[in-house]
């Protein structure tokens, strides 16, 4: 036996600033030229010029790829060559870059040494190009064939004393094809183990949907936009995260419609935009977006929508039903009178101390909102990444219930997804609780009988695997270190693990934490050009509307020795079970349209004489888009009661959000400015209300430690520079990944157990520099 070696790795990378950072006045709007620019540099910068322009003209047409970035869905007829924005840019570039590293990189750099920098650095790095192995004795990744790595995962998933010890992460940017594969293959193992990125992400939405609406998913369409009266926007930042939902928005407002923002920030992208697609947007005035801003205190949307319910109640009554939709209450909901009278005991003045939002702003608000009907509402991590995630969601969803505004045109709810493809993944089978009807359809088509035991999501499977529980951990895409809360904890689970396998596209700090034997199996990006057995495949996502498109890739692959995801996923599984199992793994692997076949029949439950899906360009089907809550108790939507959240913060303590800038892509970090809040050459930095800073001694550009104390567990991170901000008093906002060390791994959404990375309540240390 091989003698295992103690690798002395840096977790969470340096945990110091830069002496360059530079800070500016936020802007007041998003777009414009700017963005123009910076969408040219980063791509013509990591691609070359002509690469680049190909790749930008091809991104979200209908013969070209789906943006690699966000889940925002593309126009019925898209803009030519102009149907993306300057994130999509920065993905494309990231993906596509010349920059790449290979087994000499690694025969130079030990994972120790790697270790020590930054995810910034790390990324930059470039693509991963060949198969690797980190040997059990080794501090260095080595070149393995790619035959060798499959017989190695395979003869370490047959040493597992039963399949649930071992775990199959997926990120959300693997297509329907990839991620179903990988689902049949777990579940062929015998396993339900599939946590996946939505658990930290948007199943607070899944959750709350499903409880109300019998449906985990939107029902909104694009289109739908364009006529809405009124668009609510909570706890999401669209000018950075979904950039091309502006454009839509823009169309609403020159429509006659009205923008509501309720974020504790004043984010540019809600305050105007400058349409950057748009020749008089590069240069005119910015069209002012939000209507009305509503700061509301990090986690009191609960308290403002009742301030809001509870007003809107009182107008009805007095206009007798004016407000209201009562025919529509009557015919499709449940428990308006226990709303109405759980209403009751709250104190309005009460409501809007904890909410935090001016009195005059509601008033405004209340007297729009009664008039109209055609209201949308989206959201994102603002609203699900709380204790009370699910509940959030559910208050929301009782305001359209109780204005009809669900299942007519103009109207719906509108959780916008993050990455490209994560709601696609979940359609296909990447979910850890049991599904009956899919596992009968497994049997029908597929010939064996998929576990019956529900599996770990995330937090469960960062538990099993901190308890020894876990032997092999297996991720498609992502960054499973640095994206699960509590950086430290989950680092000893993760290296718990015989064996750790990344699918990965470019390096990153999962890479460098790892189990005792480590494998990275680099792949093809979405851009790039996929051939199998000579001929060119193609590949499907779901948008965040539930509409599925095709997506080819036009890049020829210059990279080393690079495979496919279904490729990879059906060659492990061949080899796992010997070529002899009831699923032809191999021919799968190389012929898309057959895995296609199989998603209709198994997941999507196409019926062989139903019309198939041809597997693009087709939408869902969508219960609360028809009005058909035949799944839920009563044949009714649910209007639920929920409760108000309880912070019980002790006196020292802040509550600190941890979100985006507008150089990342979740872990991945593009540049070290965040030009939309004014920050410059640096990520670690912590706004703050001035009268907090006021109150705790601290100046501008004051150096800070961030600590959490949940359980009696102090979590620590280092070194920030204190930003005076324009955020209500008592909260705090830090850019995510960087503090991810300060969220407990077992404080989570109830229900949906998405941690609690939008309300941590920490306290601060002043250093003296
Ligand atoms: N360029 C780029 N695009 C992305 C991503 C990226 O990292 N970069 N990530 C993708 C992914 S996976 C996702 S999930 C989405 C994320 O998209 P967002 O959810 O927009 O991302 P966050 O930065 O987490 O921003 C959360 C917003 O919620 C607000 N907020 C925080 N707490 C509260 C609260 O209690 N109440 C309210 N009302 N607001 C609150 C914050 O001020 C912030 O504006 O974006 C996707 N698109
Ligand atoms: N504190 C805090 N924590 C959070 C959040 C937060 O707001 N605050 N947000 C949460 C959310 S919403 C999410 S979705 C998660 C994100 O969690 P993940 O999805 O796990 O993380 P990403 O950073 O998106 O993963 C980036 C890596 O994916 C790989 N990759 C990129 N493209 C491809 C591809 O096409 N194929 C394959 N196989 N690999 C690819 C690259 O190697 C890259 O380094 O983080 C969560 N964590
Ligand atoms: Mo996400």
């Amino acid at each position: 036996m091989s003698k295992a070696v103690k690798r002395n790795i840096s977790i969470t990378g340096p945990q110091t600033f830069s002496e360059n950072v530079e800070i500016k006045e936020p802007m007041a709007y998003a777009g414009g030229s700017p963005s123009v620019q910076q969408a040219l540099r980063h791509t013509f910068k990591e691609m070359g010029a002509v690469k680049g322009l190909k790749g930008l003209l091809k991104m979200n047409q209908k013969n070209g790829f789906d943006c690699p970035s966000c889940a925002w869905p593309d126009p019925e007829k898209p803009k030519p060559g102009a149907e993306y924005c300057e994130n999509g840019a920065k993905a494309l570039a990231d993906e596509a870059t010349t920059e790449n590293v290979g087994a000499d990189f690694f025969k130079k750099h030990s994972v120790e040494e790697l270790s020590l920098l930054s995810d910034y650095e790390l990324n930059k790095h470039g693509r991963l190009t060949e198969p690797l192995v980190l040997n059990v004795e080794s501090k260095h990744y080595e070149t393995i064939s790619w035959d060798n790595a499959y017989q190695l995962i395979a003869s370490e998933l047959r040493k597992i004393n039963s399949p649930d010890e071992a775990i199959f992460y997926t990120s959300g940017r693997s297509s329907n094809e990839a991620a179903f594969l990988y689902g049949m293959f777990a579940r062929a193992l015998g396993t339900n183990n599939m946590p996946d990125c939505s658990n930290m992400c948007h199943e607070s939405s899944g959750v709350a949907l499903s409880e109300t609406l019998g449906i985990g998913k939107g029902s909104v369409k694009l289109e739908d936009f364009y006529d809405a009266e009124v668009v609510i926007i909570a706890g999401q930042n669209p000018g950075t995260n979904h950039p091309r939902m502006l454009s839509a928005l823009e169309k609403c407002k020159k429509n006659g419609g009205k923008i509501i923002s309720i974020n504790p920030l004043k984010e540019a992208g809600l305050v105007s935009f400058k349409n950057p697609q748009k020749v008089k947007g590069w240069l005119g005035n910015a069209v002012a977006l939000a209507d009305i801003h509503l700061q509301v205190n990090i986690n009191q949307d609960i308290a403002l929508v009742k301030l809001l319910l509870k007003k809107l109640l009182r107008l009805d009554e007095e206009s007798n039903g004016g407000v209201f939709d009562h025919r529509f209450i009557e015919q499709y909901t449940e428990g308006y009178q226990k709303l109405a009278a759980d209403l009751e005991q709250y104190d309005e003045e009460q409501l809007l101390e904890q909410s935090g939002v001016d009195e005059s702003l509601v008033k405004t608000t209340t007297a729009l909102l009664a008039k109209k009907s055609k209201i949308i509402i989206c959201w994102a991590m603002g609203l699900t990444q709380h204790k009370n995630g699910v509940e959030n969601i559910r208050e929301f969803v009782n305001l359209l219930l109780l204005k009809g505004a669900i299942g007519k045109p103009n109207a719906g709810t509108c959780p916008v997804r993050g990455h490209s493809n994560v709601q696609g993944d979940r359609s296909v089978g990447i979910h850890h609780y049991v599904n009956n009807t899919l596992n009968e359809k497994i049997e029908a088509h597929f010939g064996f009988k998929a576990p019956t035991k529900q599996g770990y999501d995330t937090v469960e499977s960062i538990h099993a695997m901190h308890e020894g529980n876990a032997k092999v951990f297996i991720c498609l895409g992502g960054n499973f270190l640095m994206a699960a809360s509590d950086t430290e904890y989950t680092a000893e689970a993760i290296q718990n693990c015989e064996l750790t396998v990344q699918i990965s596209t470019k390096l990153n700090r999962s890479h460098l934490v790892t189990g005792k034997t480590a494998l990275i199996l680099p792949t093809l990006g979405r851009s790039e050009k996929d051939q199998q057995n000579g001929k060119e495949q193609f590949i499907t996502t779901e948008n965040s509307m539930g509409k599925v498109r095709w997506s080819k890739g036009f890049l020829k692959p210059t990279y080393g020795n690079l495979k496919s995801e279904p490729e990879i996923i059906a060659e492990i599984a061949n080899t796992y079970f010997n070529g002899n199992h009831s699923v032809p793994w191999e021919k799968l692997g190389s012929d898309y349209s057959m895995i296609r076949e199989y998603i209709d029949k198994i997941a999507k439950g196409f019926d062989e004489t139903e019309k198939r899906s041809k597997g693009t360009g087709y939408y869902l089907p969508n219960n609360a888009r028809e009005l058909d809550f035949s799944n839920l108790p009563n044949g009714k939507a649910q209007i639920t009661i929920n409760q108000l959240p309880e912070h019980d913060l002790k006196s020292d303590e802040l509550m600190l959000m941890t979100i985006r800038s507008h150089d990342q892509f979740n872990t991945t970090i593009y540049g070290m400015d965040d030009r939309y809040r004014g920050v410059y050459n640096e990520r670690r930095v912590l706004f703050m209300n001035e009268m907090d800073m006021k109150s705790k001694g601290l100046d501008k550009m004051d150096v800070v430690h961030i600590r959490s104390n949940y359980d009696n567990i102090e979590r620590k991170a280092f070194n920030f520079l204190v930003i005076p901000y324009d955020i209500p008093k008592g909260n705090m906002a830090a850019y995510y990944p960087e503090t991810n060390v300060l969220v407990p791994y077992n404080h989570f959404a109830d229900r949906s157990q998405t941690p609690i990375s939008k309300s941590i309540k920490v306290s601060i240390e002043k250093v003296e520099v």
